[in-house]
């Protein structure tokens, strides 16, 4: 057995079933070993994306995903990926390819120092020098991955250790480890502040939506019937019919939701992760702020928690609900704001314009995806307009990126959804400038038979870059471009492409493209003067 085998054979004993990526001359005993073994090799188009789909992987499962590249040009491709595993706290482990460490036969042809350029991208990287440590290596990578707060390992094998014979190490065998919980004396505490508020309210964050919290955060809510709000990225994290939802707080301040916010007089935080663009702004004399999460809060300017209830949050929010359940005559305090919140955000949403409004492509879109399908957003302008808009009552249904927020990752992450959940309607939703970042992954989309719908909102624009520069003032310049005609695109690919052409027409497109099965794209016009109307004009002007 040579290093390479040893490296699939400890990566087959963590459970991985498939490698993402697009190997170099340096990979070849890898990829040998993987054509070997019960691992599947994916190619993509471009190492983006497969390091998206990785940690796609990682967020949908909690198990790292795994991502492959060659030395040089295709790790440093895996870096914005690397990024977005990171501020996301997606599990991820990245294999690349090094030339050899024992002797330098092609000088510095292509050598770039990878573990260092990656050190501040992951939570570990490390090149492995000899072939003995790799299994304890590659399970030490999955556990630094996988445990709280996850991200992505990097592993640098050169190819010379790749090759070389391995001694007889045996794997290294996975054991799943409880979190500690937290102690009585905190949540007591917790209980006691919870107890003595006029106007509770709880949110969502990020980490509340780990794939193993979904029942423990649906449970808490419908025991404790306070009302709860989430950040972009909480979304979705308490099944949907509980009656407590306030909405999303899409933006900072002065939302809608912000008139439950500003009243709140405590905030129970959980998994609020301050990667994410701030839900609320912590001032002086705001709210009491009590953050429950699986590691102690980041202290920032806008988020600085007064307690803390720290310990695995499911089992530890099950103790908090025992102490509470049935004693707490405020908790449905702010609820008679429930209403008033949820009809604004609904506002003007089935209005027949052409081209469509963001409101209307949010509205037709839900009414086309069942409870458990999954919504896959790019960025751009339309996620504020998802994230505050569309309602999930299924975790995991909304997956958006407001952590490290790059363009380019909507396809990707849908194409990642679509794999795992075959049986499930994906739609990756993406601006024309986003999309176009990552588009030639839809060879690997229709190569590799996924069922995916892919709608793109056509407005020749950086939308969201060109609303910033009117809200604050500036003229209009620099942020228009043409766009490629989809539907031809589309169809280059042996894909089916439809294109909108009336404000009814969305939804049966999308209905059409989901029924024919395949990889379909959609593409649709979008009308953003909705922008500066709700954005900046209605909401400048909410009154108490
Ligand atoms: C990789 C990357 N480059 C630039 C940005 C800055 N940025 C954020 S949104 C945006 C415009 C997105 O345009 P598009 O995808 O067409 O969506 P739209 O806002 O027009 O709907 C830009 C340039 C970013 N977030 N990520
Ligand atoms: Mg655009």
């Amino acid at each position: 057995m040579n290093g390479a085998q040893l490296l699939v054979a400890a990566l087959e004993n963590e459970g991985v079933k498939r490698i993402i990526g697009i190997p170099g001359e340096e990979n070849l005993d890898v990829v040998e070993a993987l054509r070997r073994s019960s691992i599947e090799l994916v190619l993509t188009r471009h190492e983006q994306a497969a390091a998206f789909m990785a940690a796609t992987h990682g967020r949908l499962t909690g198990e790292a995903g795994v991502c492959l590249s060659t030395l040089g040009p295709g790790a440093l491709n895996l870096t914005t990926g690397a990024a977005y595993a990171q501020l996301g706290a997606m599990p991820m482990v990245m294999i690349t390819g090094q030339k050899g460490v024992l002797s330098r036969k092609q000088a510095r042809f292509q050598v770039v120092d990878i573990v260092s350029t990656m050190t501040p991208l992951t939570k570990m990287a490390y090149r492995i020098v000899g072939t003995a440590t790799i299994p304890s290596i590659v399970r030490e990578a999955f556990r630094v991955a996988q445990q709280e707060r996850p991200g992505p390992v990097h592993l640098e094998l050169p190819e010379d250790v790749a090759a070389e014979q391995a001694p007889d190490v045996p794997v290294v065998a996975p054991h799943p480890t409880a979190l500690p919980v937290a102690e009585p004396a905190a949540l007591d505490q917790a209980a006691e502040l919870i107890r003595g508020a006029q106007y509770p309210l709880v949110m969502l964050g990020a980490a509340a939506s780990r794939p193993r919290l979904a029942d423990a955060l649906s449970d808490f809510v419908r025991r404790v019937q306070i009302p709860f709000f989430n950040t972009q990225m909480g979304k979705g994290s308490v099944a949907g019919g509980s009656g407590l939802y306030m909405g999303t707080a899409a933006l900072s301040a002065r939302d809608y939701v912000h008139q439950a916010i500003d009243r709140a007089d405590l905030i129970i935080s959980i998994g609020h992760d301050t990667v994410e663009k701030p839900p609320f702004l912590m001032g002086p004399g705001g709210p009491i702020v009590l953050h429950v999460g699986y590691l102690p809060a980041t202290v920032e300017e806008v988020y600085f928690p007064h307690a803390e209830l720290i310990g695995d949050i499911g089992p530890s929010l099950a103790l908090l609900a025992d102490r509470l359940e049935g004693k707490l005559a405020r908790a449905g305090a702010l609820l008679p704001l429930r209403e008033r919140i949820l009809t604004h955000i609904a506002d003007r949403a089935q209005e027949s314009r052409y081209p469509l409004t963001p409101q209307r492509i949010v509205h037709d879109v839900r009414r086309v995806m069942p409870e458990d399908g999954i919504v896959c957003l790019d960025n751009g302008m339309y996620k504020i307009w998802f994230a505050r808009n569309y309602r999930t009552r299924v975790a995991n249904t909304l997956l958006l990126d407001n952590a490290l927020a790059t363009m380019g990752a909507g396809l990707p992450s849908a194409m990642m959804a679509a794999m795992l959940h075959p049986d499930r309607r994906v739609l990756a939703v993406c601006g024309d400038g986003g999309f176009m970042m990552n588009s030639q992954e839809l060879e690997t989309a229709v190569r590799l038979g996924l069922n995916l719908v892919i709608l793109i909102l056509q407005d020749n624009a950086y939308g969201m870059i060109r609303w910033k520069q009117a809200a604050d003032g500036f003229a209009d310049f620099g942020m228009s471009f043409g766009n490629p005609d989809f539907v031809t695109y589309a169809r280059s690919y042996g894909m089916q492409g439809t294109r909108v052409d009336g404000a009814d027409g969305l939804a049966p497109a999308l209905e059409a493209a989901f029924a024919a099965g395949g990889v379909h794209l959609v593409t649709v016009p979008i009308d953003y003067s909705e922008n500066m109307r709700v954005l900046v004009e209605e909401l400048a002007n909410i009154r108490e």
